[in-house]
This record gives structure tokens, sequence and C-alpha cells, in this order.
């Protein structure tokens, strides 16, 4: 571990890419800060690994009960934690769910980097501290504006989810020009993991399928399968994610791997890793439809590339058999625990 004096606050931090930023940046000797809001289960279950009792001495990671629809708890947080870096990756991030939820996605991942934004000028005019900000946005903010895209392709969102998020770009670069302020757009491609949340293509097909290797589960309902994406892994990512706030100047980024592949493509992988004919097991379900879909997502990540010396370090091939390997070792746990007598209840029904 590396010798640092720094403090990040991370919004976010139970989600995938905050566990993975959690862990880059405890490594790289920051303190760090995460706002978790309040469930009525435990929702750290992403942090178990690096999560020390605060009563301890010397522990590195802290949370804080907060929400972005409360502008007060940010405040009150920032006040607290006086971050050097802030990432900003709390969102309602589910595309279909959006469609549902479409007020509540704005409120969160609009309005919630605003609230953000907000509290941060005021401490920083208070303060007189730099602080450095990382916005989380997405490829899904280009939408249906043809590949590839790159920090030049107009915006063209197609869900209330990529129209919030859009709002957030703007808002962040809106920040930067009016106060100077230090704001680094990221515009990241999909990225996933064995901590990829479950109703997000991947993860769904990866889970399901090692579950139906073992005979825990018949069928696998999904949606549309000819849509492409440009999927990453999501510990590359967060590498990404830093290196924009150590720059210089601040700027906006794609980061991406600069190869698409079709759901189908992602599917056929699996089922070849794992043996299996996934024709037999898959079925249409309308409700995973979106009623506008995003076609194809490919970045153009040279910029990255040649400003932050960025790339991609985990292959399509090697990302799919992580997966896999994972949910298959998942699976076979469920069964031992099946076989010991414990029963588990089927999953909710979910709109992934
Ligand atoms: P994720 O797994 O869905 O995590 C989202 C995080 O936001 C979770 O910690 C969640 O808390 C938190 N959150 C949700 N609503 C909140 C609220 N009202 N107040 C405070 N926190 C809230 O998403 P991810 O994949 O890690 O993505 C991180 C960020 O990058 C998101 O902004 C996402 O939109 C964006 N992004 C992701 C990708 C991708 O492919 N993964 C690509 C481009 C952009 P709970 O754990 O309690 O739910
Ligand atoms: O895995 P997905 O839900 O991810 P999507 O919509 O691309 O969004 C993800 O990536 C964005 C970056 O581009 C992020 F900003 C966002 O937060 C999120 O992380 O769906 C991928 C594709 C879509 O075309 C969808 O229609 O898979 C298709 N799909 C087919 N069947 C399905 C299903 N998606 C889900 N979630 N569930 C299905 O059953």
């Amino acid at each position: 571990m590396e010798i640092n004096t720094k403090r990040a606050l991370i919004t976010g931090i139970t989600g995938q890419d905050g566990s993975f930023l959690a862990e880059f940046l405890l490594d790289k000797g920051y303190k760090v800060h995460g706002i978790v809001r309040r469930a009525s289960t435990f929702n750290t279950d992403r942090l178990d690994d690096i999560y020390a009792d605060p009563h301890e001495s010397g522990a590195n990671l802290l949370l804080h009960y907060g929400d972005s629809t409360d502008g007060s708890s940010l405040r009150r947080i920032l006040e607290r934690v006086q971050p050097d870096e802030i990432y900003n990756l709390a969102a309602q991030s589910h595309v279909r769910v959006s469609f549902d939820q479409p007020e509540y996605t704005a409120d969160v991942v609009a309005t919630g980097t605003l609230r953000l934004l907000e509290a941060v000028r005021d401490h920083v005019t208070n303060t007189k501290r730099e602080v450095r900000l990382y916005q989380a946005g997405s490829s899904e903010m280009f939408g249906a504006a043809p590949a590839p895209q790159n920090e030049n392709t107009p915006f063209y969102p197609r869900s209330p989810y990529a129209v919030s998020k859009v709002a957030g770009h703007w808002y962040a670069v809106n920040y930067r020009e009016s106060y100077g302020l230090f704001i680094c757009n990221g515009i990241l491609f999909n990225h996933e993991s064995h901590r990829r949340g479950e109703t997000f293509v991947t993860r769904k097909i990866t889970r399901a399928l090692g579950r139906i290797k073992l005979g825990l589960q018949e069928k696998l309902y999904l949606g549309n399968l000819d849509s492409r994406r440009d999927w990453g892994y999501a510990g590359d990512y967060v590498e990404a994610m830093w290196l924009m706030l150590q720059q210089r100047t601040p700027e906006d980024f794609v980061i991406a791997t600069g190869e698409s592949h079709s759901v189908e493509e992602f599917l056929n992988l699996s089922a070849e890793f794992l043996d299996m004919d996934w024709r037999k097991v898959v079925e249409l379900d309308p409700r995973y439809l979106r009623p506008t879909e995003v076609d194809h997502l490919l970045g153009d990540g040279t910029k990255a590339l040649t400003k932050l010396g960025w790339r991609p370090k985990v292959t399509f091939q090697n990302l799919v058999r992580l997966m896999v390997d994972h949910d298959l070792e998942l699976a076979r746990q469920e069964q031992t625990l099946t076989r010991a007598g414990h029963h588990f209840k089927p999953r909710g029904v979910s709109h992934g």
C-alpha cells in the first residue's frame, strides 16, 4: 500500500463500481469515505472484504448515511469529511427500471448531481479548499447516435435514465465553466464483473446459466438479444476515474474497450464455457423489452489512451469466463446447502 494523506468521498460506494473504487483508493493509501443510503436490510455486502469496525483504530474506510435526494445530508457529510476528491457514482442505474420510475430516476441521477454540485460549490467558496469531482456519465447518453461514439459525438438519449445522465453531464460542465471547479465527466461504456447487479443482462445470464447447469433453475427469460454493447471489466474502469482526477486540467473522457458484442454473443460464449445449449433454456419475455432500445454502443477511447495512458486489461473472453466461473461456484454452494436441507425461496419478480 502506498502512503497518502488524501481523503476521497464516494457516493454509491455500495454499488459495483463503488466497491472496486474503494479497494483501488485504499490500496493507494487514501482514507475513503462512502455515502450509504438507509435500507431495511444490509446493503454493504460488496464492501465486506474491506470494511473494518470504525471503533478499531486505523480504519481507513468510513461510511456515512446520506442520500442523493437529500441535499442537507450531502452538505453535512462534505463538511465533516473535507474530501480532496469526490466520486459521484450514486444512481438509480437500471435503464429498464427508469421507464417505470422516471421521476425518481431524475431526482437521484440528474437533480442528485445538481445537489452535490451546489454543496461542493458552497464548500469550496467557504473553505477555499481545492476539491476535485468525478461525475459518472454513461455511454447510454449516446443512445441512438451512430457507433463508434467518442467525446465529440452528440448525445441522443433513449431512456429517462439516459436523459437524466445527460442533465448530470451538462450540470457538471456548467459548474466547471461557471465556478472554475475541477470536475471531470467520465463517459463510461458498460463494465461488468462478478459483482454486477443481478438484473443487468450479463450477470443475469451467468447467474442463471450456472444455476440451470446444476439443476437449480429451469429457464432464463430475456428480452432483446440483438443489441450490442462495448463490455469491459469494472476493475479496469475505476482506475480511469482516478486517472482523470490526477490530470492538470479537468476534461471529459470516453472509457471503452473499442469492441462490441451482441447480447446473443455474450449468451453463446457463457453457454460454451459451461458446455450447454442455451437455446433449450432461454425464452423471450416481453417484460424485459424497453419502449426505446439502444441498439449499438461502441466506444472510441483514443483520448483516454493518449492523455491518461489508460487501456483496458481484461478481454471480453476473460470477462465472460471470470463471471461464469464465479457464478458456477455460487451455484455449487447453493446446491450443497440445498442438499443439506436448506430451502431457497424463488427470487422475487424483477424488472431486470
Ligand atoms: P450500481 O451497482 O447500481 O450502484 C449504484 C449505487 O448508487 C449503489 O451504491 C446504490 O445504493 C447507490 N444509490 C442508488 N440510489 C441512491 C440514492 N438515492 N442516494 C444515494 N445512493 C444511491 O451501479 P454501478 O454499476 O456501480 O455504476 C456506478 C455509476 O456509474 C452509476 O452512476 C451508473 O449510472 C454509472 N455507470 C455505470 C456503468 C456500468 O456499466 N456499470 C456504465 C456507465 C455509467 P444501494 O447499494 O443501496 O442500491
Ligand atoms: O445489462 P443492461 O440492463 O445494461 P444497459 O441498459 O446497457 O445499461 C447499463 O450500461 C449503461 C452504460 O451504457 C449504464 F449507464 C447503465 O447504468 C447500466 O449499467 O442491458 C444491456 C442490453 C440492453 O440492450 C437490453 O435490452 O441487454 C438487453 N437485454 C436483453 N434481455 C436485457 C435483458 N437487459 C436486462 N437488464 N435484462 C434482460 O432480461
